[in-house]
């Protein structure tokens, strides 16, 4: 089963959006896998983001990720990393549509909440940098109710 990264950016921890996303996943039916609040230093920041690292935005991406702490976590389910780019909403919230969590809880693109694997190859990459201890093993037992 596909399994993409999610975390929420330190504007999520401290506007109180925890509990709001996380319930969007689980009402999606979706099965969390591992979850951590942490806060992370500039050379783990600058890891996790490395593909922009020559963008003009790069260091005050990293400053925001430093900030405070992250929630780090890991979903699974069919189709996950697609639908969780489509739950999570467009890059900058002006654009995203309103339902998406960006478009529900963000304004400036330097500060829209959350972050959600792009594909599946950098979800699985995302998961080892942020859980290298390793992941949850467990099987929802509404397996049946949610997948035919
Ligand atoms: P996403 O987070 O939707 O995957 P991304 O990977 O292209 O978007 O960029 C990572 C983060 O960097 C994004 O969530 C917000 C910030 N960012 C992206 N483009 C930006 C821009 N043009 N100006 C300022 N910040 C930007
Ligand atoms: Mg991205």
């Amino acid at each position: 089963m596909e399994q993409t990264f999610i975390m929420i950016k330190p504007d999520g921890v401290q506007r109180n959006l925890v509990g709001e996303i996380i319930g969007r996943f689980e009402k999606k039916g979706f099965t969390l896998k591992g979850l951590k609040l942490v806060t992370v230093d500039r050379a783990f920041a600058e890891r996790h983001y490395a593909d922009l690292c020559a963008k003009p935005f790069f260091n005050g991406l990293v400053e925001y990720i430093v900030s405070g702490p992250v929630v780090a976590m890991v979903w699974e389910g069919k189709n996950v990393v697609a639908t969780g780019r489509k739950i999570i909403g467009a890059t900058n919230p002006a654009e995203s549509a309103p339902g998406t969590i960006r478009g529900d809880h963000a304004i400036d693109i330097g500060r829209n909440v959350i972050h959600g694997s792009d594909a599946v190859e950098s979800a699985t990459k995302e998961i080892a940098l942020w859980f290298p201890e390793g992941i949850a093993e467990w099987k929802s037992s509404l397996h049946h109710w949610i997948y035919e």
